[in-house]
Order: structure tokens, then sequence, then C-alpha cells
């Protein structure tokens, strides 16, 4: 048996991890515990990207997705449980792949023919990322996405290159934008008057007890985190202290909870205003108003088991959109999540669309997007093709 596989990401329960298999007889191995989400054996065609399970003799795994990023190199991409990924990693052994370290495969793969410096840029990647769909997306770069589109520009002819190349590096910077979301994840901060059901929000959405709740307003000083994998984004969600009232000047620690919240506000990708249905206009501050033009807000009317009371003119303008939900009872928070990803204009996100991952892609794509000449272009697109020996330094 001549395969060798490691665990890329870091230990502990992340979202997902990725195992990296390698070796002459890796393809056959994979053949042996992998199903293909048809239900039959697909042919790992490099560059495919395809989804199904790891099957364990008649016992599913983990539902998982198979980068094929050479005839000897996959990326297995399974949830982040380590007793699943252990359970993987157990699986392979036992039918002879030897197991190594994260670093040594990155060793070995540096000293290996990769076909480009996009490929070691997708291995580091892969390491970090935050969901099934993102390591698709990473993986699909390698062999067919933004490495196969960069070969074909270098063979289109010089005088359609410029404005071709010019007119879909712009599209891929877009789609890039997009994709960064689903690699890495997004932060959504809670925010709202006090006792509007922020810290029950966020146990519901987190599927658990992080945040304390009862009905004394001001619950909540301290900011608290917690995930929520809603594919294909993995949200940090941050509960903040009610947001109400102007900081009372003698109450200092009142005074830093409302600053921590303004601070955790101007970081976040997106707002949930979290309000109270069952109260009327006078919970919505001047504070909450202006956050909606700052940042993309849903409003969330929570409470809806209660009488509604809450006039809907009285919103803020500018939201995304708003929704009625009982975090206490979990009513409308289905509507809510679907709601967030279409703010993240993720929901009909293809993971086969070019897109460059990397601060050093997206610089060279942003060069090309404004290239004045043909020979720039190509000069651009050498650099981005570059095997690792070339003097290309990966970045994650
Ligand atoms: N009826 C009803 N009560 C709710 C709902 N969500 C939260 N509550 C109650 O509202 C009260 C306040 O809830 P919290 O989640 O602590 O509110 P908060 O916004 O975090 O409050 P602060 O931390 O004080 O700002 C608690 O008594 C909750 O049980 C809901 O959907 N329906
Ligand atoms: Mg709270």
């Amino acid at each position: 048996m001549d395969a060798y596989a490691a665990v890329m990401t870091g230990k502990g329960t992340a979202a997902l991890s990725v195992i990296q298999l390698h070796g002459p007889d890796a393809a056959g191995v994979l053949q042996e515990v992998f199903i293909s989400g048809g239900g039959g054996k697909r042919p790992f065609r490099t560059g495919a990207i395809l989804v199904g399970a790891i099957l364990d003799g008649e016992a599913t795994v983990d539902q998982v997705t198979v980068g094929c990023e050479g005839p000897q190199t996959f990326a297995i991409g399974c949830h982040g449980n380590p007793l699943i990924v252990e359970r993987i990693m157990q699986l392979l052994v036992d039918k002879g792949v030897a197991p190594i370290a994260a670093e040594e495969m990155l060793t070995r793969a540096a000293g290996r023919q990769v076909p480009n410096m996009i490929a070691v840029e997708a291995q580091i990647a892969l390491s970090n990322v935050h969901t099934l769909t993102g390591a698709r997306i990473i993986s699909h770069q390698v062999s067919g996405g933004l490495a196969a589109v960069a070969r074909r520009w270098l063979d289109t002819g010089p005088l359609a290159l410029l404005d071709v190349v010019r007119g879909q590096a712009r599209q891929i910077l877009a789609d890039s934008r997009i994709a960064e979301k689903i690699i890495n994840g997004c932060t959504v901060v809670l925010a709202g008057p006090p006792n509007s059901g922020k810290s029950t929000l966020l146990n519901r959405l987190c599927g658990r007890d992080k945040a304390i709740v009862t009905d004394i307003p001001g619950t909540t000083r301290d900011w608290v985190s917690g995930a929520c994998l809603a594919e294909p984004l993995e949200l940090t969600l941050i509960d903040t202290a009610g947001l109400d009232m102007e900081p009372p000047a003698d109450e200092a620690i009142d005074a830093a909870a409302q600053r921590k919240t303004a601070e955790m506000l101007e970081t976040a990708d997106a707002v949930l205003l979290v309000l109270d249905i069952s109260q009327d206009h006078t919970q919505i501050s001047s504070a909450l108003a202006d956050i909606a033009g700052r940042k993309p807000t849903i409003a969330v009317l929570n409470k809806s088991d209660l009488p509604h009371r809450l006039d809907l003119s009285a919103l803020p303008k500018d939201l995304e959109a708003h929704t009625a939900v009982s975090a206490e009872r979990g009513d409308g928070i289905d509507s809510l999540l679907a709601m967030i990803l279409r703010a993240f204009t993720v929901d009909d996100f293809d993971p086969h669309v070019t897109v460059a991952f990397t601060d050093r892609q997206r610089r060279l794509i942003k060069a090309l997007s404004r290239a004045e000449s043909e020979a720039a272009v190509r000069s651009i697109l050498t650099t981005l093709l570059a095997a690792p020996d070339d003097g290309g330094q990966p970045t994650a």
C-alpha cells in the first residue's frame, strides 16, 4: 500500500475538517470507502468535486466532499467533530494508509510536483475552511476554476485578450467577495433594546445555552459569542448588551458594555436588530435606528407568540428585511436563517464559479481587471500560475 493521509485542520471542534489523502494507491482506497451522492461509484476525474458519504461497511460515517486535486491527491472535507475525523482516519489506516502529521503532508507536497501556486495556496486554505461548500469552492480552483481560466486566457489570441480578461476579471472579483464569506465565515451581531430576547435568540441559533437569559433588563453586560452553521455559511453570532439608552455617566460597567456593543457593531458583517413585537415603537432609540444605515440589517421581531403591539411603519429605514420569530418557541427560525443567507447573497451561489481565494490571487486579478496591454496581462497570468519554486510566496 502506497498512500498516506493527514488531518490538515487544527485539533478541537471546528465546523469542518479536511483530510488530505495522497499516493499511488489513494484513489483505490477512496473507491472502497466513498460513495457519491447519486449512490454509485464515480471515477475521480481531476478537478471534480464529489459530494457523498464515507462508509464503514454498511454504516455511514459522515457526509463529505471529495476534491480531486490530482490523480493521486484528494481532499476529504468532513464535519469537524473530532470523533468523526478520528473515525475516518482510522478507517483509512485500517485500509493500509499511513497516517502522517499535517506539517509532514505540506513538506511532502512542497517536494513533489504541484502544478502551480494556486494548488499550494488551496492546501493551506483548506486547512482553515469553515464549511463544506467553502472546501468545494477552494478545491475547484486548483484544476478547474481559477487555474483553468487563467490557462485559457493565456491561450487566447492577442486581439481578444484584453477585452475578455478585463470583463471576466471584474466578475471574478465580485464572486470572490461572496465566496470569501463562505470560506472564512461571517460575523453577525445581535443588537437591540434590553429584554428583547437577544440572548434567547443566540441560544436558539447556536442550539445550546451560551448566554444567560432572565427577565431583568440589562442581563447581558459582556458580549457572548457562539457559532451557527447555516450551510453554506458559518456564522459567528455575537450577543451584546442592550443598546437603548444614553450610557449613564455614573455607571461605569453599563457605559463600558455599551461602548463594547458599539465596537462590535463596527466590526460586524451584518446585524440582527432584535425588537420585542409585544412592545410599542418607543423601544427603537435613535442609536438603534441608525445601525441600519451603516450595516446590512435584518429586523427580527421577537416574541411573536405574544400579542403584537409594534407598528411596522416605525421600523428603521434602510433595513434589508424584517421577519417575526419566537426565539423561545423556535417559530420562524428557518425563515430567519434563509433571510440571512439572502442578505449575504450566498443563497444561490454556485460553488463551481471561478474565484480568487487568497490576497495574492485577489491582487493579481484586480491588476488584470485594470491591465492596459496584452504584455501586462500575460505577465500577470504567468505570475498567477507560477510553480512554487519559481519564487512565488503562498498566502492563505
Ligand atoms: N414570550 C416570549 N418571551 C421571550 C421570547 N424570547 C425571549 N423571551 C423572554 O424575554 C426575557 C428577556 O430575554 P433575554 O434573551 O434575556 O433578552 P436580552 O435581549 O438578551 O436582554 P438583555 O441582556 O437584558 O439586553 C426573558 O424572560 C425571556 O424568557 C419569546 O420568543 N417569547
Ligand atoms: Mg441578554
